[in-house]
């Protein structure tokens, strides 16, 4: 009576659905393959970090007392894919019973249909993906907002009986500003890789030389101990500020005030509990103000549980939709970094260098340009989803299909985030050392994310004008002057047709 328990490479964690209850006898199934490796060409340190997490966990399970089987990449007799690799795992320990946890991704779960495996609920998250349908059922508009206000009731967070605490669900008035030349945000905890990840780094220089992104300095823990330092790290020295600085952009400061736990979040070594209560320990303590913990929170109970639950409520259609119509192959400075928008030169270099990249970087700029300029959504996910390190279809997908292309015609959010030069100069210092000026509206000076603007505007202007929050861009647009339009639809197709 041999109980086989999978844990894939974005399950580390002791209390994972298939790896509860584990008795003796039972074997514990990780797999690494080069399917999953290459199905995008990730960042290499993305690789990294999977990796040698993967090998940090199995050998703490073993530490447990855990029989481990671990199938290494460079195993000679790996053939490569999840599912052979659990059919030769199935021949090799004859289970009676096969156990697997919920994956992130619809691939995923549409291999393991194959595995004979009881498919576990993955239970790490607050919402399950029947209360996100249930919540969903009978709605018009699927708001995180609302989504965010019930979670709050569900676990207690930030609440006092039933209202919120401080009196609103929202703090965001207080949030979202510039950051001050005289505000130095701190260094953040990185970590040395120890021979364990060294091993794995000579591995992926080796295997995969062509993938995305540098691979050195590596500097990501890939154990829990380390990830709950950088968890701490960021509670003392960053969350305090979180909130004012949350949508600031920075030349040469990546990180800023954010927590930069997302890849460790994702692949298990953190859960979002354990985060919550952390945050809202702080502002217990008087250690940090109601406006970061209440933004910060908002991330991981609101909107990380509100793309997840909207993944699997719209797959597998969800990303076929394209309702923007917009075919522009990826340019090639996605990859390189080179251009002269210093703003997209910053975010790719800071993609390149971390396999990481804040929020407002992601939306605002790269995501900002993709849309205004109408890259081909599929081109563009597949870039999200292979640059970041916590970058998995689940969370990747709805916010960059939703959010940040409007690919799903509002599913997701109620307007397209488009915005013109001004708000990246308002929220960064990237105009600073561009070519381009953001005051500057048409000639060679121009920023193009100006006359980008408006001609996405005038482009889209039958899909996007009876949307009553895009009323105003469009009032503006229906007092301009013939010429000027025809001038920015010039502009804006010279600089495209140049792409
Ligand atoms: P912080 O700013 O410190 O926020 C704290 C935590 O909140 C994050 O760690 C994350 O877990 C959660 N969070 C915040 N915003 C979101 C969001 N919109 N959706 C889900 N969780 C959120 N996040 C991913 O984890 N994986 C992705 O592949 C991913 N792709 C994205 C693609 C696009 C186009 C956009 C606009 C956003 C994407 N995000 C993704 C969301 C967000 O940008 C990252 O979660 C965040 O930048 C991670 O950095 P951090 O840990 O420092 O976050
Ligand atoms: C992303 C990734 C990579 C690069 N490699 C592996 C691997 O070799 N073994 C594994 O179990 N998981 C890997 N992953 C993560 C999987 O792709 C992940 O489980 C799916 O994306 C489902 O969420
Ligand atoms: Fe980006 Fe325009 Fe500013 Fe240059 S001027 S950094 S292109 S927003």
């Amino acid at each position: 009576m041999t109980t086989l328990r999978i844990v894939l490479g974005d399950q580390l964690t002791r209390s994972l659905a298939s790896l509860r209850d584990y008795q003796r006898g039972d074997t514990v199934l990780m797999m690494e393959v080069v399917e999953e490796a290459t199905y995008v060409k990730h960042h290499m340190q993305k690789m990294v970090l999977i990796f040698s997490a993967m090998r940090h966990f199995a050998d703490e399970l073993s530490r447990q007392g855990c029989s481990v089987d671990y199938v290494r990449l460079d195993d000679p007799t790996n053939t490569g894919s999840f599912t052979s690799e659990v059919q030769r795992a199935i021949a090799r320990h004859m289970p009676t019973r096969i156990l697997a946890t919920e994956p992130g991704e619809w691939r995923v779960l549409e291999m393991m249909k194959g595995w004979g495996a009881e498919v576990l609920s993955d239970d790490r998250f607050f919402a399950t993906p029947a209360s996100f349908a249930a919540w969903a059922l009978g709605r018009k508009q699927l708001r995180m907002e609302f989504f965010y206000r019930d979670m709050r009731r569900l676990s207690g967070l930030l609440m006092e009986g039933d209202d919120p605490v401080g009196g609103q669900w929202n703090f965001d008035h207080d949030n979202r500003k510039a950051l001050p030349k005289d505000v130095i945000p701190p260094n953040r905890r990185r970590f040395e890789p120890d021979a364990m990840s060294r091993e794995v780094m000579e591995m992926v220089a080796a295997r995969f030389p062509d993938h995305f992104g540098e691979l050195e300095p590596f500097g990501w823990a890939v154990t829990r101990d380390d990830a709950l330092e950088a968890l701490d790290h960021f509670i003392s020295h960053c969350l305090p500020r979180f909130g004012d600085y949350q949508d600031a952009m920075m030349q040469g400061n990546t990180f800023l005030y954010h927590s930069v736990i997302s890849p460790y979040l994702n692949i298990g070594l953190l859960t979002p509990r354990e985060i919550c209560d952390r945050a809202q320990e702080a502002w217990s303590r008087g250690d940090a103000p109601l406006n970061a913990v209440e933004g910060f929170i908002r991330q991981i109970l609101g909107w990380r549980e509100y793309v997840r639950g909207l993944y699997w409520l719209k797959m597998p259609a969800y990303g076929a939709s394209n309702f923007l119509e917009a075919h522009r192959p990826l340019p090639a400075f996605y990859w390189s970094g080179k251009t002269d928008m210093n703003c997209m030169a910053q975010a790719i270099g800071d993609t390149q260098r971390h396999a990481y990249a804040h929020h407002i970087q992601r939306l605002m700029v790269t995501g900002n340009f993709a849309l205004l300029a109408g890259l081909e959504p599929t081109e563009v996910e597949q870039w999200y989803l292979l640059v970041y390190a916590d970058a998995f279809e689940w969370v990747e997908l709805p916010n960059t299909h939703g959010m940040a292309l409007f690919a799903d015609g509002g599913v997701m959010a109620s307007k397209p985030y488009a915005a013109s030069g001004a708000y990246i100069d308002r929220m960064s210092d990237y105009c600073d050392g561009c070519r381009f000026k953001p005051e500057v509206k048409l000639g060679p000076k121009a920023c193009p994310f100006n006359y980008l603007y408006w001609d996405f505007l005038i482009r889209n202007e039958a899909k996007l004008k009876s949307n009553p929050r895009m009323a105003m861009p469009y009032r503006t647009l229906a007092k301009m002057e013939a010429e000027r339009k025809a001038d920015i639809v010039r502009h804006a197709g010279n600089f495209l047709a140049a792409l």
